[in-house]
């Protein structure tokens, strides 16, 4: 298999904004695999030999946006592999890209993406979401600190991805307020517009 047989939904929306969350009600309703590249990157850190474990680390404490080379590969890494051995070849991108740059690499040199799922949450909901989630996350950015870089990081760096692809009519657009329940439904609803 080769991913550019893959199809590709990518899924952003800022911290908190709950893409893991619908993500995993999508996988269960239409059989996606699910590849969180902020999953990915935590599991390269805390493997065993990793070579990019110290740097992977600093860059999530800052919510900075770790060098795109190591992305690309984790992502096309677990698609392969997901082809291969599970085969499923419907993926939900999550948290990815979140640069300019990774946008059109990936999709250059690993798969064309069908469309981008956004989240929309204002800052203050997704701040209060992210601290009740750190007392028990165990994530090194899930501090009033970290959170704070985030937010500025996904403003000033992730949204123009979001705005590119919403220029060519690419964005299935979410908001994420309410409740999960409330925001899958209307998730639903538009994929099916989609038809999804
Ligand atoms: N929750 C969810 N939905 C809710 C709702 N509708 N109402 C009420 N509560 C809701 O949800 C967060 C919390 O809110 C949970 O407790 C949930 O129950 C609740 P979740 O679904 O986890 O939201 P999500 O958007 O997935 O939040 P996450 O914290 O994962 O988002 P980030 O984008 O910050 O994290 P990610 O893991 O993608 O990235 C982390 C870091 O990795 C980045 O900051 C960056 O440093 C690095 N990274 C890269 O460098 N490159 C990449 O390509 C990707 C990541
Ligand atoms: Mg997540």
């Amino acid at each position: 298999f080769s991913p550019s047989d893959a199809t590709v939904i990518f899924v952003l929306g800022g911290p908190g904004a709950g893409k893991g969350t619908q993500c995993a009600n999508l996988v269960r309703d239409f059989g996606f695999k699910h590849l969180s590249a902020g999953d990915l990157l935590r599991e390269e850190q805390n493997r065993k030999g990793s070579e990019f474990g110290d740097m992977i680390k600093e860059y999530i404490r800052n919510g900075q946006i770790v060098p795109m080379e190591v992305t690309v590969q984790l992502l096309e890494n677990a698609m392969k592999s997901a082809m291969d051995h599970e085969n499923k070849h419907k993926f939900l991108i999550d948290g990815f890209p979140r640069k300019m740059d990774q946008a059109l690499k990936f999709e250059e040199a690993v798969c064309p993406s069908a469309f981008t799922l956004f989240f929309d949450c204002p800052e203050e909901v997704m701040q209060q979401r992210l601290l009740e989630r750190g007392k028990t996350s165990g994530r090194a950015d899930d501090n009033e600190e970290s959170i704070r870089k985030r937010f500025k990081t996904f403003e000033e760096t992730s949204m123009p991805v979001v705005n590119y692809y919403k220029e060519q009519g690419k964005v299935v657009w979410v908001t994420a307020t309410a409740g999960p329940d409330e925001v899958y439904k209307v998730t639903k609803e538009k994929f099916a517009e989609r038809g999804i």
